[in-house]
Order: structure tokens, then C-alpha cells, then sequence
């Protein structure tokens, strides 16, 4: 067996306000804690170093831009990567990324994943983009990433961590099945993926009260269909007036989700993850080499 403890660090609110010094600084007493229950590596929410900015409509880019960081690590986060360093534990967390490419200045919503030396050995720009590009007023909230981030450009990449192959996804990247799949094809056997969910859905109202359920029903499916480990980590609570999804997870191979979160605030969930149990699922009923048939599924490789 190969077995590593991973725990999933649950964020609750960021206030709009609140400087990058405090959101670091719950992240590192939920380092701690996890550390505490034997954590090889941690998993920390989407965006989780400020608030759920999207959700308003800001004119002024220079404003939008006080969320965004312009070098990666930074000060701000060096607390974080010392007491992971310190502790020998690997971690993953989110942010919005503004940097200079092919001379142009870009801005993407962001996850990397940092070994136990405290070096970054991976970024992920978040491909699926929800929500909407212009103000639209008539919502309670915005949500607006299509304005603010540009969508990533590299494929789902794994990376050989902790005697394992990991790959990272952000939020809604995780209701996508192309997400799982292209990263099974690709060897991984542990899907981070962060999320900052508002239960509340404007454009269907009626499906408010399936959050909890469409969220661990992708996930769920995704681990199971593809023989991953998935750890879904939620920023939670109310924030800034927004009401946003716990019930943070780790899912087996099998599809069983083996930790959940039972608060909206900062906590730890950790399991014993064990990532020969892939092979229960890949080597029998998802065995992509005997059983899979691409070629009769032309549509989901076109473009
Ligand atoms: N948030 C949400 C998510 O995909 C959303 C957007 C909410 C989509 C509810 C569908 C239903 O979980 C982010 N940040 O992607």
C-alpha cells in the first residue's frame, strides 16, 4: 500500500477587508493542526487568501487589482511556506495570479501546489470560468469571473509528489467529467480541488437547495469513474453577505466519501489515503485499456 494522510484545510469567511496577514495566518493554524493529526499534505480552498471578490462589480481595475498577487510566493504568504517547510508537508491553495506574459499583463484564478522542500513544483490556471463578464445588476450578487480572470491555457498536469501523481483543478473545473478523465488518462491519482460555491444560484433559483448534492454528486463521480482520490476544499460561511458551501471531502476511488466537514468555518478533515486502492477501479470495471472505446466516442474529443 501507499498510503498518505491528506487534509483538507476548510477556510470560512474572508472579509473584503481583511489583510493577507490574517487569512495567512488562520492558514497556518489550520497547517498546524493538520500537521497535529499526521497531514503529509494539506489542501486549501480557492482563492483562498481574500475574499470571493467576483461577487461584486468593480469598475476600476486598480481596485479589482488589490486582490490579485504579483509575485508568487510572496511576503505576505512566506509565514506559510516556513511552517510547511519547517513541517515537511506539501500543500496546495488558490489566488488570483496577476503576472507578465509574451509581454502583456494577465490575470487568472490560480492554484499551485508546493512540495515539502517549500518549492512550487506546479501551477494550474482555473479552464472553466463560470459566471458573466458584465454587470449585471439584477442579480443579488455578481459573479463575475468571466470579467476578471482569463481562462487557463494548460492542460490538467499531474505531479509526482509524496511517492504519488497529483493533479489540480479549481472549483468549477470539478463538475466538469473532462477534468477527472483527462487527469486519470494522464496517471493521477489525487484530485486537489478548491471551490468557493454560493448556495444561492441566480440564474436558477429553484436548484439552490441541490448545492450540497450537486457538489459531492461531482466529485463522488468523478473519483469513482476514474479510480482518483478527489479532496474538495470549500472557503465557507457567510461571507460579505454570501452564503457559501461547506462540506468539504475526501472521496476513495471508490466513490465513498470517507471525511466531510460538519462546520462553515476553519477546519481540518484528514484521511488515510491510500493510493493503491486506484488499482481496485482502474485494473477492473475502469480499466480504460480493455474496457474503454475512444474511437466510439468521436464528440468528446472534438474541439
Ligand atoms: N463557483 C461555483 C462553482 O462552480 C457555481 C459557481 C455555483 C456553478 C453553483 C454552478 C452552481 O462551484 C466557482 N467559483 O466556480
Amino acid at each position: 500500500s501507499r498510503e498518505i494522510i491528506i487534509a483538507g484545510a476548510q477556510m470560512g469567511p474572508i472579509a473584503r477587508d481583511e489583510s493577507r496577514a490574517s487569512a495567512v495566518a488562520r492558514m497556518v493554524a489550520l497547517l498546524d493542526r493538520a500537521a497535529r493529526l499526521g497531514a503529509q499534505m494539506v489542501v486549501f480552498p480557492e482563492l483562498a487568501l481574500t475574499t470571493f471578490f467576483p461577487r461584486w462589480f468593480m469598475a476600476d481595475q486598480q481596485e479589482i487589482d488589490i486582490f490579485f498577487e504579483t509575485a508568487m510566493p510572496n511576503d505576505a504568504v512566506a509565514p506559510l511556506f516556513a511552517r510547511a517547510r519547517a513541517l515537511g508537508i506539501a500543500f496546495t491553495f488558490g489566488f488570483a495570479e496577476k503576472r507578465i506574459a509574451d509581454g502583456r499583463v494577465r490575470r487568472f484564478n490560480t492554484s499551485i501546489m508546493v512540495d515539502t522542500a517549500g518549492e512550487v513544483v506546479a501551477h494550474y490556471r482555473k479552464i472553466h470560468l463560470p459566471g458573466h463578464a458584465e454587470h449585471e445588476p439584477w442579480r443579488a450578487f455578481q459573479h463575475l469571473e468571466k470579467r476578471y480572470f482569463e481562462p487557463g491555457e494548460a492542460f490538467f498536469e499531474t505531479v509526482p509528489l509524496l511517492g504519488g501523481r497529483f493533479s489540480m483543478a479549481i472549483c468549477n473545473d470539478r463538475r466538469w467529467p473532462e477534468t477527472y478523465r483527462e487527469m486519470a488518462l494522464r496517471g493521477a491519482e489525487v484530485a486537489t480541488i478548491g471551490y468557493n460555491t454560493p448556495l444561492h444560484y441566480a440564474q436558477m433559483p429553484d436548484h439552490d437547495h441541490l448545492q450540497s448534492f450537486h457538489n459531492h454528486l461531482c466529485m463522488q463521480a468523478g473519483a469513482y469513474q476514474n479510480g482518483m482520490w478527489v479532496v474538495g476544499v470549500g472557503k465557507t460561511g457567510v461571507e460579505e453577505g454570501c452564503a457559501l458551501l461547506g462540506q468539504s471531502c475526501i472521496v476513495a476511488p471508490t466513490g465513498e466519501i470517507v471525511a466531510m466537514a460538519g462546520t462553515v468555518g476553519d477546519e481540518v478533515i484528514v484521511a488515510v489515503c491510500d493510493l493503491d486502492r486506484c488499482a481496485e477501479i482502474r485494473e477492473h470495471v475502469f480499466n480504460f485499456a480493455r474496457n474503454r472505446r475512444p474511437a466510439m466516442y468521436p464528440l468528446l474529443s472534438a474541439t
